[in-house]
Parts: C-alpha cells; structure tokens; sequence
C-alpha cells in the first residue's frame, strides 16, 4: 500500500461549533477542505493510531464520497481498524453506542444534523472520543489550531472500498468492517426498554405516526417500531433516507413536521405523534391536539423513567443546558436527586454521564438523552414515551396536564432571528452584555430585574471553565429571558431568544399569549426588531 503525503495550507474558518464544523457543501468539496480538518483531528488524537475508530453519517450529499476520503485517510494514518455503516450510514446516536461497545478510540459522524442538505445545503463533520461523546471544547480547540497551522496530509493510494456489502476488506495495515447499522443499536434499546408491553399497546390498536424526515432514522424506526414492536406496517413514514432529505429542513419542529402537526391536531389524529432530525438523535413528541414542548417532554420523563427496566433503579440525577426550562428541575426536587445546568450542547453533559453523577439529560431543542450513550437520542426518547405509555395506559395530554397539575406548568418558547447579518447580530449582543451590570433591581414592564450576566460555567469533575454561553435576564417572578447566538448554523447569524414563565395553577394559557410580556421586555431590552430591521422572528418553537 502506498501512502502519499500532500502538501496543503491552511484554511482559515475550520473552528468546531456547537457540534462539530458545520459549512456549506460546496465548502466541503473545496480542495484540501475536508482533508485539512480530518487530519488535524487525526494529529490531535494520536490513539486512533493502531486503534478502532467508528465511521459514518446521515446520508446527506457527500456523505459517501467522505466516507471514502476519509478511509484512505484512516489507512495513511495507521488507524487499525474502522468500522463503518453500511453505505456510510450511522445515526449519532447509535455510532455512539458503538464506539462504547467496540470500545474504539473514537469515532467521526458526518452529518450537519437538523440543517438542510443537497448540494446547496449544509455538511459537517464531528469528532467523538473514546466515552462515545463529542469531543470536549479542550480537543476541538486543540483541533482548530492544528488546522491552522497543517502542512501536509497523509492518504493511502487505495481504490474506493464498497460500502454497500457487510464484512472486513484489508486496505494494507488497515482492517474496515462494514457492519448493519442498526443492529447492535436496537439490541441496547431491546435491554432498556420493555418491549412486551409496547407490543401489547401496539396489540391493543394503540396507533403512531413516526416521521423520519427522509432521514437516517428511517432504518432505525422501521426495524424496531415496525419488526420487532409489532407497529403496523406505514407507521414509519419518510423512512428512507435521502441525499436531499426531499428538500426539506430535517428539523422536527412545529414549522419543519408541519404534515405531522396537521394530522395530530385533525380530526383522525393517531395515538402518538413523533419524528427525529438528520442525524437522529433530536425527537418530536406530540399527542392528540397536544405537541409536548421538550422541556415538558424532558420533565415528564424524568418523572417516569423508573417504568422502563432501564430505569427501573432510579436516576442518579439530571442535566439540563441552561436555556432549557426549569420544569425539569422541579422533578429532580421531588425526586431528591441533584439538577445540574450546563451550556447548550451535548458535549458539556459527558462529564457528568461519566462520573454516575446524571442518569437523564436534555436540552430545549429537542434533545433528550441518559446514560446508555453519550449522545441525545432521537428514538430513544420515543421508545422511552412508548415504555411510559404502555405502562400507564393514559393518553399522551391526559399524562402532560396531570404532570402540570401536580408540578405547575413552566410555559416556554423559543424565537430565532435566521440568517441575520454577522456584524449586526454581535454588536446586538456585544450592546446587551454591556448593559447587564445595570440592569438588576431595575423595573423593565411589570417585571424587576433580579439577575443578569452572561452565562459560564465550570465543570464539576474536571474544572474546565466556558464562558460567554448566552445572556441571561430574570426576574423578581421567576421569568427569565435568555439570549446566544447560534453555534450550528452556516449562514450569517441567527440569534435565539429563550422565553419562560412560571404558573403554578393556570395550566391552560396559550403558550405565545402567556409570554406575550416577556416578548415585549427582550424587545425593549435587546431591540431586536429595530436594530435588524426584522418584524418577528423565523421560527418560533
Ligand atoms: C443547536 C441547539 C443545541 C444543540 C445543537 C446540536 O445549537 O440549540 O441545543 O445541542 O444545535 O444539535 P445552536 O448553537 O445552534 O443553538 V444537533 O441535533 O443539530 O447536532
Ligand atoms: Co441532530
């Protein structure tokens, strides 16, 4: 086998985000682009030499021609061995869940998550380490800084692999095992779940519709919900994935699942509505006339996990990023277990799943994940509903209003300002983190300031600080307001605002009315609308 070094410069831009280097595909499939970034991850993790290292993505365009890329790269490297999905698909969930079980030295997930895809859409590339989790903001900075100053590359001169055929190819040194994607994932959700009980909801005429968004968990959800649980055969829709994701925005929100939404606020809703995003580990839950908000959705399972076998012994205790409500954190109250608050983004949560400190996390953007990876999980979060469901044999908004009842309603939204000119969006920012100092014991509407600074925070098990997480502003009341910007997109800035408030007994307010104030205040505090000239927000979750 013949190894090539190639020379190559730096490529200013390639800075890991939320999750991972996420750019437009055209970027990607600039010369040396890619190969810049997977070498200097390469450089920086030296156990991968010798090592396993897991590989695939979601099928998006240029998911199979990195995937190739990649393994030449893996060969000139000295990686021992990679195991690959089958036609280079992996949900992030489940290459996870390998990376612990083989126990690789890491793994690399192509995907660009809920992004579009298509050849004008968005790529990505993340990197995780050994505990399945991302990278931590250590590694990814280590990471950007060897891209910036990269000479050259190592490729093995090898024909392109085919990716479509289960079983082992030798490339020199190098072994690649090309294995079912779904597989050793399905049987982990087989030991945490009762799957007895989901057959007979499913047996009883308990109906669901899971969208997969054209995505990769179209494989996942077919063979567990449809095979193995006993679901009827199309309860699974969009199941196959696309290069393209059919044009779509694979992002299950109220605005992206919006055939979703329809049905389960019609007249013929089904029994439990849910899909999941590009890479798989993001979950939609809505119930009859009802959408379960994430951080009710987060709450609620944390209340009732004990009902899966998984669970059955209790949880540790929870995680949830700081701008995902507090509904979450009255649970754990209850439960005498311990709430933590960490920055937006799974990586922050690995410490904490490590050191048997949290058994449940989640984030507001739709993520909810425990201990069995080190990734939120898309399915998983289905899978855990059905559990709960089958168990208590209540429907979906019977289980939520008795939650409220009992705990009190955190109502919660998110706004997000797509696509906003970068300079603008900064200064936005850059202006309200000035103005913070001033603000507590100030009257802003009906509201008195009680606290404001720019969130940081450091790690309890290992001491690493992160700072600049997002700008938080709460009041004498209990409500807050939470500004950041966005760490994933491609385009320009897009800038969130985080809204929640708390009542403890009028559970049934309309959610954008009840927070109608609270809209007012961030306007009159951040002048969103007046600085870029924007008259609502994009998205509104
Ligand atoms: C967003 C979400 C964050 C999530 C991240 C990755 O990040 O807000 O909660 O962890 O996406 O999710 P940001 O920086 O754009 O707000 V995924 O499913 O896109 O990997
Ligand atoms: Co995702």
């Amino acid at each position: 086998m013949q190894v090539t070094t190639i020379p190559t410069r730096p490529i200013p831009g390639q800075k890991p985000g939320t999750s991972g280097l996420r750019k437009k595909v055209r970027v990607f499939q600039e010369p040396h682009f890619l190969e810049n970034f997977v070498q200097a991850i390469f450089d920086c993790a030296p156990e991968l030499a010798g090592g396993t290292l897991v590989l695939g993505g979601d099928g998006r365009w240029f998911n199979e021609r990195a995937i190739q890329t990649i393994l030449k790269m893996a060969a000139g490297n000295g990686v021992g061995r990679v195991v690959v999905g089958r036609n280079g698909l992996l949900s992030t969930p489940a290459a996870s869940n390998l990376i612990r079980e083989l126990k690789a030295a890491g793994g690399i997930i192509l995907s660009a998550s809920h992004n579009p895809g298509g050849p004008e859409g968005d790529f990505g590339v993340k990197f995780n380490i050994a505990n399945g989790g991302p990278a931590p903001e250590k590694v990814t900075e280590a990471i950007h800084a060897r891209t910036q100053g990269i000479t050259e590359y190592r490729r093995a001169e090898v024909p392109d692999l085919d990716l479509a055929t289960l079983g082992e190819t030798r490339l020199g040194e190098l072994t690649v095992e090309v294995v079912d994607p779904v597989e050793a994932y399905a049987r982990l959700m087989q030991r945490l779940f009762d799957f007895d009980a989901i057959r007979d909801l499913f047996r009883s005429g308990f109906r669901m519709r899971f969208d997969a968004m054209s995505a990769v968990t179209g494989p996942y959800a077919k063979r567990i919900l449809e095979d193995m649980l006993g679901a009827p055969e199309g309860t699974v829709v969009n199941a196959t994935p696309l290069p393209d994701f059919g044009g779509h925005h694979p992002d299950p929100n109220l605005v992206h699942c919006a055939a979703l939404v329809a049905l389960m606020n019609g007249p013929d809703a089904p029994d439990l509505g849910a899909a999941s995003d590009g890479d798989g580990d993001r979950n939609l839950i809505h119930g009859p006339g009802l959408f379960v908000a994430p951080s009710d959705s987060l709450a609620l399972l944390a209340a009732n996990a004990h009902l899966a076998p998984g669970y059955a012994g209790g949880l540790k205790g929870v995680a949830r990023s700081m701008p995902t409500s507090a509904a979450v954190d009255r649970v754990a109250a209850k439960l005498g277990i311990p709430c933590f608050e960490t920055p937006t983004g799974w990586k922050f949560f690995g410490n904490l799943l490590d050191a048997g400190m949290a058994t449940l996390c989640g984030e507001e953007s739709a993520g909810t994940g425990s201990d069995h990876v080190r990734e939120k999980d898309g399915l998983w979060a289905v899978l855990l509903w059905l559990n709960v469901l089958a168990k208590r044999r209540q429907s979906v908004p019977e289980i939520v209003r008795r939650h409220w009842a009992e705990f009190g309603r955190n109502y919660y939204s998110r706004h997000d300002y797509e696509a906003l000119d970068a300079g603008i969006a900064q200064a936005l920012v850059r202006d309200l983190r000035a103005k913070l100092p001033a603000l507590p014991g100030r009257r802003l509407g009906e509201e008195t300031v009680t606290l404001a600074d720019d969130f940081a925070y450091r790690d309890p098990v290992d001491g690493s600080f992160s700072e600049h997480q997002g700008i938080r502003i709460g009041f004498r009341s209990g409500a807050r307001v939470v500004f950041r910007l966005s760490g994933t997109g491609t385009e320009g800035a897009t800038l969130r605002v985080y809204l929640e408030r708390y009542e403890p007994v009028r559970i049934d307010e309309d959610t954008q009315a009840f927070l109608a104030p609270l809209v007012a205040l961030a306007e009159e505090v951040a002048e969103i609308k007046k600085r870029t000239g924007r008259t609502g927000p994009d998205v509104i979750t």
